[in-house]
Parts: structure tokens; C-alpha cells; sequence
């Protein structure tokens, strides 16, 4: 998940706009008159951006779901049980699933195959649409005619009735008419295609991304069979759940001491709307809720988890009352409370979905609410009632957090000094920059104080500003809240970020809008930028949606040569370097540690923004980067270290 940028300006990407005559040039098109279907697909190609977000990494693999979803529709219209995704040698993908296959009959009104009208035409939808729950808004459901519009090329097979048809496209324009190739029994889709390298920066499918995307889906659509093969590298992966929501759970729980070992889960329709929700609390402190409208993550929340929140505080504390759990202690639990420890995932099917927000992932149909409530009071209270067991640790876990709670504020009340967390008054270590336009700034949090001199008196001050960290920052994986602001180091870097935490938290107020961490390449380097990830990712999430968090890569070597110098920022890089040199005369140096360059040569290779390259840390998926952070830093130890053994080769370029 994490994204090299490489701070160079990128060349003006060429979009070449698709037969600007409107007509067919007979370069790849069979049907001269269609102005029609070439308009569309022309304003595709004008603006992809427009319809699959960006021309990166991300819209690239954007092109993947769009296909799979498709097959996911039909998956739950009741009609496929098994998809299979192919990244091929070429990097051209091909989705395969077993459904009914895409009706490929003469289309009544376009007087062509219903096939054609839906790979060439945009939102083509109506009666060849799945009437299912198709998504309004957002950059999911923009149709498989976008895929094709931003492929050099595309291929569909459809098999049905016993025979197999075939079209094939270039840059989204059918090549010939629909043609029946061979017989077949089975029944379903396969389409294969390769992105257009006139519209996408880079072409290279990145496995775990798929992957991990795949795993989600095949955990939304309990007993779905998805594979995933890359031909690349032969790397295959299977994911089935005949738990749905549970086995999602149970992996998110994965390496945390859980407090009862069956998830809850329940399901439900009301009012078409279907409702499916899994429970679990584990002992730890932080809040892993996820949310899905249409198997769409909406990261920022909406209706369905306000609905789900609220029923989860008021049935505990219904719970608790009715069975005088709580008599000497007298207390009524807040949000905050019944959040403390708790895993849960809340994925709802609705018709028409609204989707707002700054990232149209915040769902707004305010009918979902009151639904989602109810049903989860109905059952989660049933559940209690019927699992007293269950119900006491839940309480018991419950009461210790609002304890916790309360000790804070009154030794915050006690005290009623001005803390740290304050933005008045910035931490002393820090060095700021002098100007104050937060787009324009940036922080360089590093490690230990004589990187942090040398990064001082290399930075250029006007807008670099330098935050030295002494050793390693508090585990947030293993504290609560309160424990977490006690700690100094933590104290100083919320200070110093000016965008205050947790019900606080106000991404606006942020002081730097590229948040650079820089530590050493060795394995106590690689430790704390893991446990500040880990703060950011519990703590400040919406940073890495806004792509505000990055890391910083030093070089690894500095090669002299006469009187000329270079420096090489992998193994492969310096081999590279050291073949077009002759053999006499060199010296290589191997960096430990930061502290090794002196301020100028700091600030040539990892800081001047002209030359530096920067890595970007994106979540493309939360559940799945919270899965990798738990791993990294729960209680568990034995998962954490296989993982380090099984990634240690890769901890420079860690992907989160
Ligand atoms: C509409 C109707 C029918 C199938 C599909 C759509 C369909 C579309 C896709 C896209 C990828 N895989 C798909 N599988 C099916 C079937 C209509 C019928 O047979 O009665």
C-alpha cells in the first residue's frame, strides 16, 4: 500500500482523444455512425480522472474491481459462486466467473448485441443492468465500458446456451461485431484486458493489493469463492469464507487476546434494507469499526455506523440495568466506553445509496439509521440475555474503560494546568520553520538528536521544520489513552502537529501538510517508524487519506570515485553504479545511521526536494492495515515475528 512518489514533475500525460471526428476511421471500428458511443468514450478518455479517481496506482487497480464487481453483482443476484482473477505476465488482467454470462441477444433500441451496447456505451444500465444494488454517486459502479474506454485493449467471452461469443476492443471501440467462437456447457463472463499506457503513469499490478481487496470482498459475500493468480511470479490465492462478517472478524482479531471466542453476528432485511453486523471485543484499547454499503468501505462512516454506535451503547447499558450489573458502581456507559477493545464490522445493501463527504465514502440515506438500531438492539440484546457469560466480560471490560475514564478527568480537573496538547505553546525541541502556510510546509519527525542537528543545519528553514525524537515512542497498540498522553515524546509530536487527537482531532489545524518520517535503515530505524505509523494510523487516520504522511529514504551508500561521488539508495542501485565505473580508485561507504552524512550531504540526498525521493504511506485498505499493525505491534507475539522473518527483506520498502 505504500506509493513511491518520486518528487520530479511528471511529464504532461497525452491524452489522445479517440477519432476526434466523432466517426469511426476504420482503425479498429466496424460501425462508422456510431457518434453516439465514440462521444462517450471520448469524454472518458478526456478525463479519466473523472471516472476512476486518478492515472496512478490507484486507478489502475481501480480497473480490476470495476470488472470484478460486476461478477460480485451477479454473485449476489444469486447466480455465481466462484470468480476468478488472472494478472497475467503482460500485466493485463482477465476476471472470469461462473454466472449467467452477459446477454449477448440483439439490443431492441442500439439494433446491436446487448454485449457491445454494454462495453461500449457509458452507464449503459437499464434492462441489462443487474437489479441489484447497483451504487448512485462515487467512483464504484462507473460501468465496464470506463475499463474498456482506458484499455489499449479488451476481450470479452460470453458463454451461454451452449455457445461461446466473443468481442474484442481497442481503446474501447469494438473491433468487430459480437461472433460466436466455439460451443461450451458452462455458463459465464471472461473478460481480459490491458490499461492504455496513453492514460496510466505506470502499468504494473501490485498483488498484494488485489489481494487484499479480494480477501475483503470474499469476506462481505459469505461462501463466495474468489482466486487470485498471478502468473508473474505463480503466486495463487484462494479466499472462501463460510463465516462471512465472522471470519472477517477472526482475522482482524487475529493477533489479539480476544475476550469470548465467537464473534456475534446477526443479519436481517427491513424495509429492503439488509443489515448484517459481527461483534467482537479483544483486551486492548483502541476501536476497530468497519463499515460497508454495498461492499463499498465508507471510511468516513454515515448513517449505517451512527445507527450501529448508538444501539451498541444503549443495549449494554439497557443490558446492565435490567440485570442490576452495575449497582455500587453506578455508572452509565458513553460511546467512548462501549468502543474501548471492541472489533466490529457493519455492511449493509441499500437500493439507492447517497454517498457525501469529502471522499463520497460517508453514507447519507437517513432511512438506514433507525434500522441498523433497531435490529442491532433486537439482537445484540437478545444475545446478551441468552450469553450471560459473554455478558459479564463485556460489562466487566466495559466498566474498567469508563473507570479509566474518569480518573483522567479528574486528574486532569485536578491539575487544570495548561498541558502540552496544547497549541499555544510549541515544544522547545522543535525547530519550526518560518512560514506558516501549511500546504507549503513540512515536518521532518527524526530519529535521535544528532540526525536531528545535522537535519537543522541542513533543512532549508523557510519551510522545514525539524521535530528530533529521542529513542522510541510509546507503543499505542499496548496503552490507553490516557497512558499514551502521559508519554513525552507523544505529547511533543501532537504539539508540535497542531491538530490536537481523538475527539479533539481536526485534520484542518494541521501545521504541515507533508508529515516526513526519517529514521535510520537498520532495525531499530524500521521499529519506530512502525510505532509511529501505528500512532498516526490509530490516532490520525484521515492523515494518510489526505496523503499527508510520508517517509523519508537516505541513501544506503555513498560511492567515491577520483573526485566525483554518488549515492545509492539500494543494493541493485549501487551494483548498477559500480558496473559502469572502472575498478580502480573507489571507496564505498555503507550508511548505519543518519548521524554518518554530515548537514549538506543530509540535505542533498534526503531532504532538498529537488532530488530526494519520498514514499508516500497510503492505506488503500484500513482493515487490512490494521490487521498488519496488530500483527506488528499486539500482544501476540508469535505472529509478529513471523511476519518480521518473512518480510525482513523488504522492511525498507515496508507497504502498509
Ligand atoms: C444482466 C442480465 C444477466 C446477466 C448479467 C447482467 C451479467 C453481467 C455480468 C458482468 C460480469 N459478469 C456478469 N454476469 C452476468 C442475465 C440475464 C439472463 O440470463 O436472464
Amino acid at each position: 500500500m505504500a506509493t513511491e512518489v518520486k518528487e520530479v514533475k511528471r511529464k504532461e500525460m497525452k491524452t489522445k482523444p479517440v477519432n476526434g471526428n466523432g466517426h469511426g476511421n476504420g482503425n479498429g471500428t466496424y460501425d462508422a455512425n456510431n457518434i453516439h458511443v465514440l462521444k462517450g468514450l471520448e469524454a472518458v478518455r478526456r478525463r479519466p480522472a473523472m471516472y476512476i479517481g486518478d492515472t496512478g496506482q490507484r486507478g489502475l487497480h481501480h480497473m480490476v474491481y470495476e470488472v470484478v464487481d460486476n461478477s460480485i453483482d451477479e454473485a449476489m443476484a444469486g447466480f455465481c459462486d466462484n470468480i476468478i482473477v488472472e494478472i497475467n505476465q503482460d500485466n493485463s488482467i482477465t476476471v472470469t466467473d461462473n454466472g449467467r454470462g452477459i446477454p449477448t441477444e440483439e439490443h431492441p433500441d442500439e439494433k446491436k448485441s446487448a454485449l457491445e451496447v454494454v462495453m461500449t456505451t457509458l452507464h449503459a444500465g437499464g434492462k441489462f443492468d443487474h437489479d441489484s444494488y447497483k451504487v448512485s454517486g462515487g467512483l464504484h459502479g462507473v460501468g465496464v465500458s470506463v475499463v474498456n474506454a482506458l484499455s489499449e485493449w479488451c476481450w470479452v467471452e460470453v458463454c451461454r446456451d451452449g455457445d461461446i461469443y466473443r468481442q474484442e476492443y481497442k481503446r474501447g471501440e469494438a473491433v468487430q461485431p459480437v461472433k460466436k467462437v466455439r460451443t461450451g456447457k458452462k455458463t459465464g463472463t471472461k473478460t481480459s484486458f490491458y490499461p492504455d499506457p496513453e492514460i496510466f503513469s505506470k502499468i504494473e499490478f501490485k498483488f498484494d493489493i488485489i489481494a487484499s481487496r479480494m480477501r475483503e470482498l470474499a469476506f462481505l459475500n459469505q461462501n463466495l469463492s474468489i482466486d487470485l493468480i498471478d502468473h508473474r511470479s505463480r503466486k495463487e490465492v484462494n479466499f472462501k469464507y463460510k463465516g462471512g462478517l465472522s471470519s472477517f472478524i477472526e482475522y482482524l482479531n487475529e493477533n489479539n487476546t480476544v475476550l469470548f471466542k465467537k464473534p456475534i453476528h446477526f443479519q436481517k432485511t427491513r424495509d429492503d434494507i439488509e443489515v448484517e453486523v459481527a461483534i467482537q471485543y479483544n483486551d486492548g484499547y483502541s476501536e476497530s469499526v468497519y463499515s460497508y454499503v454495498n461492499n463499498i468501505n465508507t471510511i468516513e462512516g454515515g448513517t449505517h455506523l451512527t445507527g450501529f454506535r448508538t444501539a451498541l451503547t444503549r443495549t449494554i447499558n439497557n443490558y446492565v440495568a435490567k440485570n442490576n450489573l452495575l449497582k455500587k458502581e453506578n455508572i452509565t456507559f458513553i460511546g467512548e466506553d462501549s468502543r474501548e477493545g471492541l472489533t466490529a464490522v457493519v455492511s449493509v445493501k441499500v437500493r439507492d445509496p447517497q454517498f457525501e463527504g469529502q471522499t463520497k465514502t460517508k453514507l447519507g440515506n437517513s432511512e438506514v439509521k433507525g434500522v441498523v438500531e433497531s435490529i442491532t438492539n433486537e439482537y445484540l440484546g437478545a444475545y446478551l440475555e441468552e450469553n450471560p457469560a459473554v455478558g459479564k466480560k463485556i460489562v466487566e471490560k466495559l466498566a474498567n474503560a469508563a473507570a479509566a475514564r474518569e480518573a483522567a478527568r479528574k486528574a486532569k480537573e485536578l491539575t487544570r494546568r495548561k498541558t502540552a496538547l496544547d497549541s499555544a505553546s510549541l515544544p522547545g525541541k522543535l525547530a519550526d520553520c518560518s512560514m506558516s502556510e501549511p500546504e507549503l510546509c513540512e515536518i521532518y519527525i527524526v530519529e535521535g538528536d544528532s540526525a536531528g542537528g545535522s537535519a537543522k543545519q541542513g533543512r532549508d528553514r523557510r519551510y522545514q521544520a525539524i521535530l528530533p525524537l529521542k529513542g522510541k515512542i510509546l507503543n499505542v497498540e499496548k496503552a490507553r489513552i490516557d497512558k499514551i498522553l502521559s508519554n513525552t515524546e507523544v505529547r511533543t509530536l501532537i504539539t508540535a502537529l497542531g491538530c490536537g487527537i481523538k475527539d479533539e482531532f481536526d485534520p484542518a489545524k494541521i501545521r504541515y501538510h507533508k508529515v516526513i518520517i526519517m529514521t535510520d535503515a537498520d532495525i531499530d530505524g524500521s521499529h519506530i517508524r512502525t510505532l509511529l505509523l501505528t500512532f498516526f494510523f490509530r490516532y490520525m487516520s484521515s492523515l494518510f487519506d489526505l496523503g499527508y504522511i510520508y517517509i523519508a529514504q537516505p541513501p544506503l551508500y555513498r560511492i567515491r570515485y577520483g573526485k566525483n561521488e554518488s549515492y545509492a539508495y539500494s543494493d541493485d542501485e549501487k551494483d548498477k553504479i559500480l558496473k559502469t565505473l572502472p575498478n580502480t580508485g573507489i571507496s564505498i561507504q555503507r550508511y548505519k545511521g543518519l548521524g554518518e552524512m554530515n548537514p549538506e550531504q543530509l540535505w542533498r540526498t534526503t531532504m532538498d526536494p529537488e532530488t530526494r525521493t519520498l514514499l508516500k504511506v497510503t492505506l488503500s485498505d484500513g482493515a487490512e492495515a490494521d490487521h498488519l499493525f496488530s500483527q506488528l505491534m499486539g500482544n501476540e507475539i508469535g505472529p509478529r515475528r513471523e511476519f518480521i522473518e518473512q518480510n525482513a527483506q523488504y522492511v525498507r520498502n515496508l507497504d502498509i
